[in-house]
């Protein structure tokens, strides 16, 4: 399951799904950073390029659908749903599916699209957070914080519907990466379903190289296809200030790195995405290069 040379990139240009405005901007930075030239040079043709745009003048939902502690909740349904086509369409036609976001949110119909491709999708989830929070539990009602819930069949029917699969990923087949910021109903949903979670903790106890070593042994042997889920707020904000949530105590530049070039050498994973990068709140372009540069690594760029 190495990567394919044939890479479709998918850009997101959405943000209601954050509580700050601003991520939709994160594919044009990432783009003008040097995404296409970067990937060409490395010897992937990237012949599939695509943008998602919030549709104006959505159809209004039926007055029944219960929105309660939902922000935005038709714009981030149709996103979604045209989003998970788009993954379908792509794993079809052999591409290796590279969304760039965009807010966390579009983690639903990415996850949406490839859950018909897998019987056991595996998804290594690198984040502050877990995004593991439903309706009931979440603090802000920002879908962003709710994405990895949904995945697992928990939250609004509606999303939770989303190419008629549900679950799309089973509690086993995750592995949440980098935590260092859960809510309560998060860490208890975690404990439950025995969620595998390496915290910042475990990351500094261990070190990153055994980490991911676990991490990728833990998950090859359980799955048929990985999806990585990156969220840039994973990373210290002294290295990525430019995202919407950004916590203390991250990963370091090398720390982050490291899990690109050891994901790459695994050879396991079929399908990514980077997630809010918010160039509104950038400081001269360092966190829309530094997810390049993370793209890159993960494409196989080495030092040597
Ligand atoms: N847990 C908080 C909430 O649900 C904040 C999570 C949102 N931040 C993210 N997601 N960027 O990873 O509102
Ligand atoms: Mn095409
Ligand atoms: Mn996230
Ligand atoms: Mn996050």
């Amino acid at each position: 399951m190495s990567i394919p040379p044939k890479i479709a990139a998918i850009r997101v240009n959405f943000d209601l799904g954050a509580g700050r405005r601003g991520a939709s901007h994160g594919p044009n930075a990432i783009f003008e950073a040097g995404l296409l030239p970067t990937l060409q040079q490395m010897g992937y043709s990237v012949d599939h390029v695509s943008d998602l745009h919030l549709t104006e003048n959505l159809p209004p939902l039926d007055a029944q659908v219960d929105t309660t502690n939902l922000k935005y909740f038709p714009e981030v349904l149709n996103i979604n749903t045209r989003l998970a086509q788009q993954l379908s369409d792509v794993v079809t036609q052999d591409y290796f599916p590279l969304v760039i976001g965009g807010d966390h949110s579009i983690a639903i119909g990415t996850i949406a699209g490839l859950a018909g491709h897998y019987k056991q999708l595996g998804v290594i989830w690198i984040d502050a957070h877990s995004d593991l929070n439903s309706p009931e539990t979440s603090p802000s009602g920002n879908i962003h914080g709710m994405s990895l819930a949904v995945s697992l069949g928990i939250g609004h029917p509606l999303l939770t519907q989303i190419n008629g699969i549900s679950p799309k990923v089973k509690p086993e087949n995750i592995v949440l990466i980098g935590a260092r910021s859960l809510d309560e109903g998060e860490k208890k949903l975690i404990r439950s379903l025995g969620i595998k979670c390496y915290t910042m903790y475990d990351i500094d106890r261990k070190g990153m190289a055994l980490v991911m070593q676990e991490a990728i042994d833990y998950i090859k042997i359980r799955t048929d296809g990985v999806h990585l889920s990156y969220d840039v707020d994973s990373i210290d904000p002294t290295e990525a200030p430019g995202t919407g949530t950004t916590v203390k105590g991250g990963l370091q530049f090398r720390e982050a790195h490291l899990a690109m070039e050891m994901l790459h050498e695994a050879g396991i994973v079929t399908s990514a995405e980077f997630v809010e990068v918010n160039p509104l709140l950038d400081e001269s372009n360092k966190t829309s290069e530094l997810a390049l540069s993370l793209i890159s690594s993960f494409f196989g760029d080495q030092i040597l």
